[in-house]
């Protein structure tokens, strides 16, 4: 074997999490088209296809590395959100528990001198300051159109908005 068992575990609980992100994304995405939010419904359900690859990329990186990359069962996915302000309160701190997560298994790869992860590792720092950078934008919008005011003016635009973006991973 290539990758050290303490990075292979680590690595294999990060894919987990990573599906986990998928089934996270799908719920929200699921309420917002529910609620008549179709771009902002469309933009999550992109993120589910996101948090999927980042998923297969663990999964082919630690077989290839000799591992075994084993399937674990998913988490139920978190209560359905109280609004959109909620929603995407959600989505920040989901986004910075996974940094977390990443910087951790970073930490780990340099005290194991496991270089190759390490490097591999990199992909993911670089993809979480997006992510989160995304997710404070998106949060901050919110705020500033200011949903228990009623603006529902601003809330379909936003809708328009977000339908046009999307990530690049
Ligand atoms: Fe939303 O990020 Fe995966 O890693």
């Amino acid at each position: 074997r290539l990758i050290p068992e303490k990075t292979e575990a680590l690595l294999n609980k990060q894919m987990t999490y990573e599906a986990n992100a998928a089934q996270f994304y799908l719920a929200l995405g699921s309420w917002a088209d529910a609620q008549g939010f179709a771009g902002i419904a469309n933009f999550l359900y992109q993120h589910v296809h996101e948090e999927r690859n980042h998923m297969m990329k663990l999964v082919k990186f630690i077989n290839q590395r000799g591992g075994h990359c084993k399937v674990e069962a998913l988490a139920v996915p978190p209560d359905d959100p109280d609004s959109l302000h909620t929603l995407f309160e959600m989505v920040l701190d989901q986004e910075k528990r996974n940094s977390a997560a990443i910087n951790n298994i970073v930490d780990i790869c340099l005290q194991e001198k496991d270089y190759p992860t390490f490097n591999f590792m990199q992909w993911y720092v670089k993809e979480q300051i997006e992510e989160e950078a995304l997710a404070t934008q998106l949060l901050d919008k919110m705020k500033v159109i200011g949903e228990d005011k009623g603006n529902k003016g601003g809330l379909y635009d936003f809708d328009q908005d977000i339908a046009k973006m999307h990530g690049d991973a």
